[in-house]
């Protein structure tokens, strides 16, 4: 398998986190690829253009990052017989999978403040749509913190995979925003997270500065 990602993106972490907890991870070929290129090759990769995108070995791409997770799981208990509990039975599953929607929400808003940021001329930065971002960052994390009791570090499912790694985007990318002391539950729960292995040699990290060329997204 082939997987194009960049190590700055959350989505993209998330899935190698997964890779290497369903012992993956060696089948896999890691193909950096900034997504934020202007003509970047990704697009005849996939139609969304985005990464991660995961080439299985018939040459069929697999994306998004949620879409490669599930292949991942159904693959890794195909070959070995046993389910690691990734996607649970029943309720859980819907539990794991709104914890999912939720670190998808934070993920993509603060990826766009990012954007937002760093690619666009300061005279056309919107600080209101910048301000809409952060608040639904907040609300996320108050959700997750009145729901920490469904987060299980010693017995992961694809929501804690989701959720750790839009709290290590955060971290990694905001560093001034601190949001731990807010959300007490959340962050003892966020430790226990970093002590896998498969997690902490999956986090965030810059690897490559933005593209000189992203100013060219204004025109
Ligand atoms: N829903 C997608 C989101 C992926 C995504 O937004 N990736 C960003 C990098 S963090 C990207 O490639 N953006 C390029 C673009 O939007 O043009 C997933 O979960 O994989």
């Amino acid at each position: 398998m082939k997987l194009y990602h960049w190590r700055a993106s959350p989505h993209a972490c998330k899935v190698l986190a997964v890779a290497k907890y369903l012992d993956l991870f060696e089948k896999t070929e890691e193909v950096p690829m900034h997504p934020w290129e202007v003509d970047s090759p990704l697009t005849g990769i996939s139609p969304i253009g985005k990464v991660p995108v995961l080439i299985k070995e018939d040459g069929e791409p697999v994306f998004d990052s949620d879409v490669i997770c599930l292949y991942l799981a159904q693959r890794a208990k195909a070959e070995s017989g046993a389910d690691k509990g990734l996607y649970p039975e029943g309720d859980a599953l819907f539990t794991a999978l709104r914890q999912q929607v939720v670190a998808s929400s934070i993920k993509e808003s603060a990826v766009l403040c990012i954007v937002e940021e760093h690619a666009r001329p300061r005279t056309l930065q919107s600080h209101d749509w910048i301000d809409r971002q952060r608040a639904r960052v907040a609300s996320c994390l108050l959700f997750l913190e009145d729901h920490a009791h469904e987060l299980d570090a010693a017995a992961p499912t694809i929501g804690d995979f989701s959720v750790v790694m839009a709290l290590a985007y955060l971290n990694y990318r905001f560093p001034s925003y601190v949001w731990h002391p807010e959300h007490p539950k959340l962050t003892l729960w966020y430790e226990q997270m970093l002590r896998h292995l498969f997690v902490a040699q999956s986090l965030p990290m810059e690897v490559h500065t933005f593209p000189v060329a992203m100013v060219k997204l204004e025109k």
